[in-house]
């Protein structure tokens, strides 16, 4: 069973949505997950059910006789699995008591005013007492059956519960303190604690071990929350996170050791036909082509075809943790570059980051008209032309080329010209920012001067809100966007995953991570020279800022130095990567979690003691691509030579490599980078 916060913070959504398909696989209708009720969404998500199983109709129905609402069906998703929402607000009269009870039982202080934290305990106290209700019955059938080590050994009914983060947390040291028959598992994707100091001054890794942590917490007014946190850790049969760097984070600040890390996958959907994610790419950077030429109006001079590189950085809107302040300064350094080496090639750099706005700017809405029009004028001219040909052709008369263009047409056509002219630079925001003179973007934009000027080769546009494909500028879902983009760009500090470079490489798009990100660090271990597969990674562990500023630079201007051949090719590895993400895959360790769960609770039933979750097998890398002829090396305007990357070639494919003795078959099909038998082993 799986309690999730149930509203989308930030990536958490995506784990417990994009995991479904491959639990119900596992579990069937044995698996059913627990939230708190929207009845603003629910309606639209979940298909409303009498429970099937005879156990939860009679607890769901003494809770129900005890004042609480709840909806119980099928969440409408792949694998469509099981839901049980509870209506926090139905059991509101509760809150005191439960609060009360909540400080005796487990020390646990709740102040008045904080209404994320009373919904988290009435949410842990509703599930507490269904889950009390449940493992109390005698014949329960709604079980998670295990298969024991031993055939002979008679299987028993066990309920695993897995709770993710602090807001789901509550019911862990209830689970504990009531002693009811489950097994629990508690997964953080990030601590309360590091998400703080991350984002304030301090020098978060090189100082977790020294931090009072009670302290900290009480001095950003959080403490209450996390003691619900490492009450959760403390008390779970199994703690685990999403990453090692997080791991070690939860280590010092939650002063528990995870019990090994469950990296985030997804669901990776495969085209029959590889060059298919290529084709996408070209119609969705046409969509961003026709937005740029609209943005752009007046001073659109630079070769949009060949020679135009999209850039971006998307997710919320954390300044220091997502690393925005990092990529805006190495998109001015970048910029010089560029110039210097008189090179071709202009990147036009997005920041997708919802702030608060009063809708788009007169100018930026006004860029997307006059370029619509011209463009319907241009077609109707079009027409105009190509019937006077026709007509003329007909009738066996010479073409006059002069005439073919009317008097009335070319009035038109200045008229259109000249709404084109525009006293201002483009726009370096879409919207207007409701803070625009505190705002950090803007600020360091302007610092940097990027101020979208003829002689810049980055140009920049800040859209402070998340896509659509209803928005009338940029009009493309997120997803479309990302396809159309050349470099995914996230030098995070904070990162426990990331899902934003994962949903790149899966997609085939090359991105930028860093060694403070899970996912970054996932690559780095799994991947030797992971640049070659288009994923690059800021080192923000070991270097300066500065440092870390020059090396983010010297990335992007290397992918600004590639042929379009080349970028083909990366893409292509990059894409072959995403076997590695999908949920087949990265849903083992979850398997392995509940493993251990249920060795823990009930030891007896298994023969051996064998208490670990971290595999501590030899690990072997995807191995570097095979090293192909290096490419003429191509000169910018002003004569100097730009760095050419060695990797025209296709080469599938990946090359095997030998294969060392004693090796596994997981090692030997990781070395032929095989990764879809790995998975089907
Ligand atoms: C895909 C398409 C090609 C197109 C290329 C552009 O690979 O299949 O037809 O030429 O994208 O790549 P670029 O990196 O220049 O956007
Ligand atoms: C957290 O969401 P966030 O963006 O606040 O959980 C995500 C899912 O595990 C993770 O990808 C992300 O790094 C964390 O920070």
């Amino acid at each position: 069973m799986t309690s999730l916060a149930g509203r989308s913070f930030g990536g958490i959504y995506t784990v417990l949505k994009t995991k479904v398909p491959v639990t119900v696989h596992e579990y069937g209708d044995r698996y059913c997950l627990i939230g708190p009720l929207s009845y603003k969404t629910a309606p639209m998500e979940v298909e409303r059910l009498e429970p099937p199983n005879k156990e939860i109709r009679e607890t769901l129905e003494t809770m129900s006789n005890h004042g609480v609402k709840y909806l119980f069906g099928r969440w409408l998703i792949e694998g469509a699995p099981y839901v049980l929402l509870f209506d926090t607000g139905s059991v509101a009269n509760k809150l005191d008591e439960w609060k009360g009870d909540l400080w005796n039982v487990a020390g646990i202080p709740s102040p008045p005013s904080d209404t994320e934290t009373n919904e988290a305990i009435l949410f842990g106290y509703l599930v507490a007492w269904f889950l009390g209700d449940i493992a109390g019955k005698a014949s329960i059938s709604l079980t998670i059956t295990h298969s024991f080590n031993d055939p002979n050994h008679e299987t028993r009914p066990a309920i695993i519960a897995h709770f993710h983060e602090w807001l789901a947390g509550v019911a862990v040291p209830l689970c504990k303190k009531r002693r009811i028959d489950v097994t629990t598992i508690f997964t953080t994707h990030a601590t309360l604690l590091g998400r703080y100091l991350a984002a304030g001054s301090v020098d978060l890794y090189n100082s977790l071990r020294n931090f009072d942590v009670d302290h900290e917490a009480g001095k950003r007014g959080i403490y209450h929350r996390y003691c619900i946190e490492r009450a959760a850790a403390h008390c779970s049969d199994v703690f685990t996170t999403v990453s090692h760097i997080t791991a070690y984070e939860s280590e010092h600040l939650l002063k528990r050791k995870p019990d090994g890390v469950l990296p985030n996958g997804l669901n990776v959907v495969k085209f029959s036909a590889m060059h298919e994610f290529q084709n996408l790419h070209a119609i969705s950077k046409e969509k961003i082509n026709d937005f740029v030429r609209g943005h752009f109006y007046g001073h659109y001079d630079w070769d949009l075809e060949g020679n135009t590189l999209y850039f971006f950085i998307a997710g919320r809107y954390e300044f220091r943790n997502k690393g925005v302040d990092m990529f805006v300064e190495a998109l001015g350094r970048l910029n010089h570059r560029l110039q210097a080496a008189g090179s071709p090639v202009t990147v036009v750099a997005f920041i997708i980051m919802p702030a608060n706005t009063h809708s788009f700017t007169v100018e930026a809405l006004k860029g997307q008209a006059v370029t619509k029009q011209l463009k319907e004028t241009v077609s109707q001219i079009q027409d105009r032309i190509g019937k006077r040909i026709f007509e003329k052709a007909l009738r066996g008369h010479e073409i006059d080329v002069e005439s073919l263009l009317s008097d009335e047409d070319k009035v038109l056509l200045k008229r259109r010209v000249f709404a084109l002219k525009r006293s201002s630079l483009p726009p370096i925001v879409t919207h207007n920012i409701a803070a625009d003179a505190e705002d950090p973007v803007l600020g360091q934009l302007r610092r940097l001067q990027l101020f979208n000027n003829e002689h810049d080769r980055v140009k920049v546009i800040f859209h402070p809100e998340f896509l659509n494909a209803n928005n009338p500028l940029l009009s493309l879902d997120y997803e479309e966007f990302v396809r159309g983009c050349h470099l995914g760009v996230f030098p995070s500090y904070y990162e426990p995953w990331g899902y934003t470079p994962a949903e790149c490489t899966v997609m085939g798009v090359p991105s930028i991570t860093t060694n403070l990100s899970g996912f970054g660090c996932f690559m780095e271990e799994n991947i030797e020279n992971s640049e070659d597969y288009g994923i690059y990674i800021v080192d923000r562990r070991m270097k300066s800022i500065e440092e870390s500023i020059q090396q983010l630079a010297d990335q992007m201007f290397r992918f600004c130095s590639k042929t379009r051949r080349q970028r083909i090719n990366q893409r292509n590895r990059t894409e072959r990567l995403s076997d590695l993400l999908d949920w087949k895959r990265m849903g083992l360790e979850y398997i392995k979690a509940r493993q251990l769960a249920l060795r823990r609770a009930y030891p007896d039933s298994f023969d051996e003691d064998d208490e670990d979750l971290g595999a501590d097998h030899q690990h072997v890398k995807i191995p570097k691509p095979l090293s192909a002829p290096g490419s003429p090396r191509f000169r910018g305007a002003n004569g100097h030579e730009m760095p050419v990357d060695e990797d025209d070639e296709e080469e599938y494919p990946f090359p095997v490599i030998v294969r060392r003795k004693n090796s596994t078959r997981e090692e030997e099909l990781l070395q032929e980078g095989d990764i879809a038998s790995l998975n089907k082993l």
